[in-house]
């Protein structure tokens, strides 16, 4: 598994979550300073906002975009844009290190060759929260998606292929990846509401890096 990961050591602890999902704790640890800078690079140019729903609901996590692609909703519905609505341009590049740490990330999991397109960047502060949903605005589902989580912990909720089958909680920290694909491509999976606290890098909210490849 790591042995194959050239450049940058990256000590983890892998858990096998189910048959397509790995949780490498600690996995972006050693890049957290630099991976925070480029964030900040990132929305200086795209910042933070909150989306609304097609159903008319204003997200609590706010979120930004890099690479070719980005994750958007408003009243028309969720989709996949090469340009930001709140201004009309292409999305920032993705960072090179972002592009490493997902590769990096996809092959320790079992997925050689994940070369991302989008990086959907979440912000979430104290009390935000995603519901159980399932990722499925991507065309090929035979590509993982990979999770980076920084600053305060969350609970992370991993449901089943259907809305309605039990979820597990998985407390998600600072430096955690999560990949995730093939048969639990499409598991359902939400956060609870993250509570207060500071992290000494991050400050006070959670940062979430989900990385596809939408087409
Ligand atoms: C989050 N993550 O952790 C939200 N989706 O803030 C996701 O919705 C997600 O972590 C697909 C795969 C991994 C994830
Ligand atoms: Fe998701």
């Amino acid at each position: 598994m790591g042995d194959l990961l050239a450049g940058i050591d990256r000590r983890t602890w892998t858990e096998r979550l189910g048959p397509g999902t790995a949780l490498l704790r600690g996995f972006a640890l050693a890049d957290d300073a630099a991976i925070c800078a480029a964030i900040d690079q990132v929305v200086a140019a795209a910042p933070f906002r909150r989306m609304t729903t097609p159903g008319g609901f204003v997200m609590s996590v706010a979120m930004s975009n890099c690479g070719p692609l980005g994750w958007v909703t408003d009243a028309s519905g969720y989709r996949y844009s090469a340009t930001d609505p709140a201004n009309g341009q292409p999305w920032p590049p993705l960072p090179a290190l972002f592009l490493e740490l997902a590769g990096d990330a996809a092959a320790a999991a079992g997925f050689p060759d994940f070369v991302p397109d989008a990086c959907l960047i979440n912000r979430y502060a104290v009390g935000a929260r995603m519901s159980l949903h399932q990722d499925h605005d991507e065309r090929d589902f035979t590509q993982p998606i990979v999770s980076v989580s920084l600053g305060l912990p969350a609970t992370f909720l991993f449901g089943g292929l259907k809305r309605a089958d039990p979820a597990q909680r998985i407390a998600l920290t600072h430096g955690d990846a999560v990949v995730w694909g093939g048969p639990d491509r499409l598991r359902y999976h939400g956060v609870l509401a993250v509570k207060a606290g500071e992290h000494p890098l991050v400050g006070n909210c959670r940062l979430n890096l989900t990385f596809r490849k939408a087409r």
